[in-house]
């Protein structure tokens, strides 16, 4: 990282303590090396200091009122990563673990990630620390209307658009609709995940689980393997881990783990779908609730436990960290040569020099999850047009997007001389779309 140790050490200075800043900034630009040496003029225009400071930061008070009449306080977050190549775009993450330096982890991936779907949509993120976990209907939508009531302010259809994440899903996105609309008396394509009467996209459910199949069905064709008859091992068990359960199972794999904060559940026989759907989507219940209906199933409350599971691909779809060095270790002692991260950065940087040391096929998250933002864009395009596509014709663009996606992954690793390093592609190709955009908007000052 020669050329690029000032903006690394001045980033740190500008942000300490922000350390899942920090690992995501360090993986990019421990890659960009070759980048800044082949394009001196983006140096110069300070391209790489730019993109490692966020354009506008929002910070402020939600306050609400819980069933029992008590005012509470939480945190809201909105980081406005990067408009170079459209308005911001990204998720909002409901979690007690939020704070700034994640807010600002994700909105930094999700510029690459953005760049890489082809669409134009820029890089932006949000949440707050509110706990989404045993709170009633109503405290989630008064919740939902108080984060609203500020973030308005800051958000449009062409300027920030954002959607769902951790803790964010249908029900969170529809109450923070209707208060934008009424506060606004406009009914726009601000957020995206919506309803599929009010704006929604068929297929937005499905489409980070699925993009995280066919990306990584691509990358295991190219080496002449496939999903068909491989044993897959997933984490999560919320929008992303079950869908790709879903299109895992419908290309022939069997799908034997699920896991949620408190556990994981190991399915000898292959995870039985209806299931789990019906357990996480439907009662909001917890994995372990597997085992009534299913009692020759185990349960382990050691989380990390997961990744000793013996299984062909591993697919994280919890969240970051949750894959450090000793995990990747066992999990190639015990037989997988693939990983694809539905998750955003669930591996430390530890665990990335096992996969590349170990040769594992590695889908890495900006590339392999891609396929939810993407949708979120399809989303966008049909808002405009006033119009809605069918589920096929989403299925199928979102299917061509990631088959893109993983061409042009592929094919930045092997002209930077590292064919099968796909991180090292995703880094580089979504930098450079990025960066192109920047220089030729010029420096404002
Ligand atoms: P959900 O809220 O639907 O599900 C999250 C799942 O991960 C739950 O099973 C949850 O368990 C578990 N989990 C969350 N935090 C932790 C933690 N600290 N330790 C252990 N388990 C945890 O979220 P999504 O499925 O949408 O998101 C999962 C991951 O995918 C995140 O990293 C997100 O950023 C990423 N992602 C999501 C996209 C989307 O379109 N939704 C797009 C691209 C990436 P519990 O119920 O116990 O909290
Ligand atoms: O991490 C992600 O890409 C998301 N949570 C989806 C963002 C979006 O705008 O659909």
């Amino acid at each position: 990282m020669n050329r690029l140790n000032s903006t690394y050490h001045q980033m740190i200075e500008r942000n300490p303590n922000e350390q899942e800043f920090h690992q995501a900034v360090l993986e990019v630009l421990e890659c960009l090396d070759p980048v800044a040496e082949q394009h001196p003029e983006w140096v110069r225009a300070g391209i790489f200091d730019r993109i490692v400071e966020p354009e506008r930061q929002v910070i402020f008070r939600i306050t609400w009122i819980d069933d029992q009449g008590r005012v509470q306080v939480n945190r809201g977050f909105r980081v406005q990563f990067n408009s170079a190549i459209g308005p911001y775009k990204g998720g909002l993450r409901l979690h007690p673990s939020v704070n700034l330096s994640v807010i600002k982890f994700l909105g930094f991936e999700q510029i690459f990630k953005n760049a890489l779907t082809g669409l134009p949509i820029g890089g932006g993120k949000g949440g707050s620390d509110f706990n989404p976990r045993g709170k009633s209907d109503g405290e989630i939508m008064r919740f939902c209307q108080s984060f609203m009531t500020e973030l308005y302010r800051h958000i449009g259809p062409d300027t920030d658009v954002p959607a769902g994440d951790i803790g964010t899903g249908a029900r969170e996105i529809g109450y923070l609709y209707g208060q934008y609309k009424r506060l606004t008396n406009q009914h726009t394509g601000v957020l995206t995940g919506k309803g599929l009467t009010w704006g929604g996209s068929l297929a937005r459910t499905e489409a980070t689980g699925y993009g995280l199949c066919y990306f990584m069905e691509e990358a295991l064709q190219a080496k002449n393997r496939s999903f068909n008859g491989s044993v897959v091992s997933i984490s999560g068990s919320g929008n992303v881990a079950l869908f790709a359960l879903e299109k895992a199972a419908e290309l022939g794999a069997k799908v034997v783990t699920l896991s949620d904060s408190d556990g994981y559940i190991y399915d000898p026989d292959g995870i039985d779908l209806d299931l789990a759907k019906q357990i996480k989507l439907v009662d909001r219940g917890r994995i372990r609730d597997y085992l009534e209906a299913r009692p020759k199933a185990q349960y382990s409350d050691v989380i990390a436990d997961i990744w000793t599971v013996p299984c062909d691909i591993a697919l994280p779809c919890a969240t970051q960290n949750e894959i450090d060095k000793t995990s990747a270790e066992k999990l190639v002692a015990n037989g997988c040569t693939a990983i694809g991260e539905g998750a955003n950065m669930p591996s430390t940087p530890e665990a990335v020099v096992v996969y590349l040391k170990n040769k594992l096929i590695y889908g890495p998250a900006k590339a392999a999850n891609a396929g939810g933002v993407a949708t979120s864009a399809l989303e966008m395009s049909q808002n405009s047009m006033r119009y809605s596509w069918s589920f096929d014709e989403v299925d199928a663009k979102l299917k061509q997007i990631m088959i893109d996606i993983y061409k042009t992954v592929s094919q930045a690793a092997a002209a930077y001389g590292d064919p099968d390093n796909l991180m090292l592609g995703a880094n580089i190709a979504g930098f450079e779309k990025v960066a192109t955009a920047m220089y030729q908007q010029g420096v404002a000052y």
